[in-house]
């Protein structure tokens, strides 16, 4: 049986909670329910954190894993039936929920897995401009892994279609120096290049900006960092579609929350649902995005 601790923490003006246990600690933001790091004890974190994070309300922080839904990126390349579901005026990227207080319904011990889970009661009706009934959790699950599920739940009495993500930022020695296994032979949307659909070579290195959507993803992708001896592995439940993303030099540059070489330390895998592999939820209906986050060293 393994000990939790477990601690309120502010960051700037946000609310977190500290969870340390023999393995690991992770720190998560009521804003978002936003896992903001996840680090094993006497290893390199696993989530990065950016160095010049902003901890301000409303504003998503750039680290961990933000949430986003009810639509992914862009809000105008998202598909039709998506758009067709909000009815505001200015579309924020990535979604209506990274920037708003979450619930903290509650922190269980259940074996050896301590268990978070949180909902958004404003998701039943209440976000701006998006007036359907689901009920959103997300649950977290730190035990040998890290497990994060989003689920859905339509409570309401016409048929809702969401694109979403959980938008990873992994911490890895030098991007430069990594490569990404599980996506050779598959097409993507590269999205620096009009949106071409085209086929991936081999593993996934970079040398570049890098903005694609995988489709058809398998269950399991993988970082393999050789500088610091590990393999992350990241399993996907729900999901056919991950997004890949590094800003690189000039992009990084232009985020006020990244260091300008912040790029080299970290590297987005997102477990998504996007482009044609969107949710769609009849009255009734649920569905359930997960993201396990493991760690082999090689
Ligand atoms: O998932 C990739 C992406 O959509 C990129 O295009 C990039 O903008 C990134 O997410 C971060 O978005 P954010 O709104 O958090 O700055």
């Amino acid at each position: 049986m393994a000990n939790y601790q477990v601690d309120t923490e502010l960051h700037g003006e946000l609310n977190c909670w500290r969870i340390t246990s023999d393995h690991a600690d992770l720190l998560i933001a009521q804003q978002g329910a936003q896992v903001l790091s996840y680090q094993r004890i006497g290893e390199p974190p696993l989530l990065w954190l950016s160095d010049q994070a902003i901890f301000r309300q409303g504003k998503s922080v750039r680290a961990g894993v933000p949430v986003c839904w009810p639509w992914f990126g862009n809000f105008e390349r998202n598909p039709d039936a998506v758009k067709a579901m909000y009815t505001g005026e200015q579309a924020p990227a990535h979604g209506l929920v990274r920037g708003r207080d979450w619930q903290l319904l509650s922190v269980e011990e259940a074996s050896d897995t301590l268990v978070i889970e949180f909902t958004l009661p404003e998701a039943r009706g209440d976000l701006p401009g998006w007036p359907h009934d689901v009920e959103l959790k997300l649950v977290v699950e730190l035990g040998d892994q890290l497990k994060l599920t989003l689920s859905s739940y339509n409570l309401g009495n016409t048929a809702v279609t969401l694109s979403q993500a959980l938008h990873s930022y992994f911490a890895v020695s030098d991007v430069r120096q990594v490569r990404v296994e599980g996506v050779e032979g598959l097409g993507y949307i590269e999205t620096l290049a009009n949106w071409e659909q085209r086929s991936q070579q081999g593993a996934l290195g970079f040398a570049g900006e890098t903005d694609r959507i995988y489709l058809d993803a398998p269950e399991q992708l993988s970082i393999v960092d050789p500088h610091w001896e590990r393999r992350i592995t990241l399993k996907a439940g729900g999901s056919r579609t991950a997004v890949i993303w590094n800003p690189w030099t000039d992009r990084a540059r232009d985020l006020p929350d990244m260091a300008d070489d912040g790029w080299q330390r970290m590297l987005c895998i997102e477990t998504a649902n996007v482009w044609d592999d969107v949710v769609e939820l009849k009255p009734g209906a649920s569905h359930s995005l997960v993201l396990t986050i493991g760690c082999e060293k090689i």
